[in-house]
């Protein structure tokens, strides 16, 4: 059975959405960050880590690509024009709405105080803001790639919600009208349900 370790409120989450996605059973390990557990696992600290047999992988990007080739769902076929324009976005959501996020936190709770930059905040949150209206706009249906939900709505309706608790401004009405969309989905109320 598969294992995830991170706790729900990290990235890990979007890990365990997948599994929720496609039906497959897995054990949760809510790990924090930087706990030895981790990094007996992952030298870095960092989650999520996922465990297959004696296999350990990390990123979350790369675990729910591995997970939706392995297991034929939410990906289009690898060597399709489809996948490539799949793989683009989700590499699009991390530089451009991930990375902002991420910066944020860095900057807020992360770093040691003494090189925190609190004036780095409003230009990550602008920026986030533009390049979540150009997003938007491109998408190819209700959801990113079209109207299936596919890989790359997991990670950016995460990055949605992060963004609502990170007071990330959020004043795009289609953005939250698709975060709710993507969070309304059955996998994520039994995910829901289950960490509760
Ligand atoms: N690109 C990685 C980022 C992993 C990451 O930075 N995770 C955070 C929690 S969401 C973490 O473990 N931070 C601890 C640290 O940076 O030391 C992914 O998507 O999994």
């Amino acid at each position: 059975m598969y294992k995830v370790f991170g706790i729900p409120q990290s990235r890990a989450f979007r890990v365990i959405w997948m599994l929720e996605e496609i039906e497959i059973e897995y054990e949760h390990f809510s790990l924090k960050p930087g706990s030895q557990e981790v990094k007996n696992l992952n030298r870095s600290g960092k989650v999520p880590v996922l465990m297959d047999g004696e296999e350990i992988l990390s990123d979350s990007s790369a675990i729910i690509s591995y997970l939706g080739d392995k297991h034929e769902q939410l990906c289009f076929p690898r060597g399709s024009i489809e996948r490539a324009r799949q793989d683009a976005m989700v590499f699009r959501i991390i530089d451009e709405v991930d990375m902002m996020l991420w910066g944020a936190a860095r900057h807020s709770f992360i770093l040691p105080e003494d090189m925190r930059v609190a004036a780095i905040k409003p230009s990550l949150k602008w920026e986030f803001q533009k390049n979540i209206d150009n997003i938007m706009n491109e998408r190819r249906g209700k959801f990113l790639m079209g109207e299936e939900f596919m890989l790359p709505d997991i990670i950016l309706a995460h990055c949605g919600r992060w963004a609502r608790s990170a007071k990330f401004p959020l004043e795009n009405e289609s953005f939250n009208e698709y975060i709710n969309l993507c969070y309304d989905r059955p996998a994520v109320k039994r995910l829901i349900k289950r960490l509760s």
